[in-house]
């Protein structure tokens, strides 16, 4: 696969509570970092994402007394998987990771601002109604095709992968530059869902410039 100048690399939630020691850490998270800095250096067009949470967020099991992190709960848009608090806004654990050397990155798109929807989709919030304008922002740079890496693949990258199909591009995941929360089958609820979406999945060394 070649990298061109209609992809864009979309870089998800690479931020310090999803990796080691943060607040939400995806296992292995850091394994990311690598393969990602290597696919900054083949593509010439970079977004990246930015869980941003304000605090008392809909998203957080502290917001629900009596539920803990992990448990499911119905909101007005259909129901919602509880998180321990993360990426809350201005906080050092919502910063993205200073590992990733993408100085070229043209866009950090934030979502999941508003307190009571969340948003795993860089493209479209979980009630399934509000967007974020990235299709528009794509669609008006001349981008057809999207490539997907970060965290976590099961939540925030298949989400906007699946999206990213929605709003008619072309969606690649890179399996390597990916790590998933993988809790009561989601990762493989995940894969079944992007390819149903017709979602690819490529490895970071088969890609080029
Ligand atoms: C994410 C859970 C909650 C993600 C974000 O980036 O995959 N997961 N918020
Ligand atoms: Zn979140």
């Amino acid at each position: 696969m070649t990298a061109t100048e209609t992809d864009c690399l979309l870089v998800i939630d690479v931020q310090a509570d999803f990796l080691p020691g943060g607040a939400l850490a995806v296992p292995d998270g850091d394994a990311v970092i690598a393969p990602i800095n290597a696919l900054g250096k083949i593509f010439r067009h970079v977004v990246l994402t930015q869980d941003w949470h304000p605090a008392g967020h809909a998203s957080f099991a502290a917001s629900h007394p009596g539920k803990a992190p992990f448990e499911t709960t119905a909101l007005a848009y259909g129901p919602q998987v509880l998180w321990p608090k993360h990426c809350i806004q201005g906080t050092s654990g919502a910063e993205l990771s200073p590992g990733l050397a993408l100085p070229h990155a043209q866009l950090v798109i934030r979502k999941g601002y508003r307190p009571g929807i969340d948003s795993y989709s860089a493209f479209r919030e979980a009630d399934r109604t509000t967007t974020t304008g990235l299709a528009g922002y794509l669609r008006e740079r001349g981008f057809t095709r999207v490539f997907l890496c970060g965290l976590a693949t099961d939540y925030c990258v298949a989400w906007s992968a699946v999206d990213a199909r929605a709003a008619r591009f072309q969606a690649v995941v890179v399996e390597d530059a990916c790590r998933a929360i993988d809790r009561d089958g989601s990762l493989e609820r995940a894969w079944g869902d992007m390819a149903a979406a017709g979602v690819e999945r490529a490895e970071s060394g088969a890609i080029g410039g």
